[in-house]
């Protein structure tokens, strides 16, 4: 079929009524993207010739990714949270802005108000007879080289089982299990002892992996570790390192691995001195390097959505 409406005086009108673009009152800018939204869907409509049911079937599946609360997750799984960052990659291209640790996707997983610590924090609240001990250390700096003391690591991973706490489907484990923020001490550094994590997979009868099946795709993600990083003087870094020899590494359904975010792992004893689970560990050196404020500004800040315990 070669039915073609879009540019007619009708269907130009009806988008501009559907977002009362000539009329009072109403968000403009909020116009102005529902216009353009609203307008790239009706054109993807006759272009393609997508039929009623299929229009109903995407209706009924927005419906099923709200109930199941996954539009957080879609997000990344689509590619459009990796996208926000390759914005935000140009963007300091542009300004001159380089050096500093890579950035990459906060995704849906974090909880605000993890406890803060100086120095040292243990994640592990909750026992996991699957995962060993894992240390994630490393020293934050700024652009200059020098050791940034004082400067907030806030950290958050899964368990043995790739779930988060909070956000477990079994509810199996504590608040803030998995998370927590250190300050620095004067040397920069920063030191977690965890449990060595294994990787996301997206609900399995949830709304986000539906849609990734019917595209021939999974919904998993390689071992990894989160990490917002902020200090006085400096732009917050939201990051991950992904796990080296995890198989997913290059295949992460939410797109976050970075060449310069792959950590490797070392093998450890003397666990048992550092109140470890077992005497041999493992453990990762992170390093972090952060940039400056952009005309006394952080134009790094995020506004979105959290999860918190007591909401
Ligand atoms: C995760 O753990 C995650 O980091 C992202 C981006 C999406 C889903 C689960
Ligand atoms: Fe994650």
């Amino acid at each position: 079929m070669s039915i073609k409406v879009f540019e007619t005086k009708e269907v130009q009108d009806l988008l501009n009524a559907a977002v009362n673009r000539d009329g009072e009152g109403g968000n403009p800018r909020l116009k102005q993207i529902v216009h353009r939204l609203l307008s790239d869907l009706f054109k993807t409509i006759d272009d393609l010739d997508v039929t009623p049911d299929e229009v109903w079937a995407g209706v009924n599946y927005l419906n099923k990714l709200g109930r199941d609360g996954e539009a957080g997750l879609l997000a990344p799984g689509i590619g459009l949270e990796r996208f926000l960052d390759i914005r935000m990659d140009a963007a300091d291209k542009a300004a001159g802005i380089e050096g500093g640790t890579p950035r990459t996707i906060e995704g849906p997983l974090y909880v605000v108000g993890a406890p803060v610590t100086n120095g040292v924090a243990k994640l592990d609240k909750d026992p996991d007879a699957d995962a060993g001990p894992l240390v994630i250390r490393g020293a934050v700096r700024n652009s200059n080289g020098e050791p940034v003391a004082g400067a907030t690591v806030e950290c958050w991973h899964a368990n043995s089982k790739g779930f988060y706490s909070h956000f477990d489907p079994t509810g199996a484990q504590s608040d803030f299990n998995l998370r927590g923020a250190v300050k620095t001490d004067a040397n920069g550094r920063y030191e977690f002892h965890t449990l060595m994590p294994v990787g996301y997979g997206c609900p399995p009868h949830g709304a986000t992996l539906q849609l990734l099946h019917t595209l021939g795709r999974h919904g998993n993600r390689p071992a990894h570790v989160h990490f917002f990083v902020t200090a006085e003087g400096c732009r917050k870094l939201t990051t991950q390192f992904n796990i080296e020899g995890d198989p997913l590494i290059w295949d992460d359904f939410a797109y976050a691995t970075r060449e310069e975010l792959i950590a490797s792992v070392s093998e450890k004893t003397g666990g048992a001195a550092l109140g470890l689970k077992a005497d041999a560990y493992k453990e990762i050196e992170f390093d972090i390097v952060l940039t400056p404020l952009v005309q006394g500004k952080d134009n790094q800040v995020v506004q979105r959505l959290r999860a918190s315990v007591a909401a």
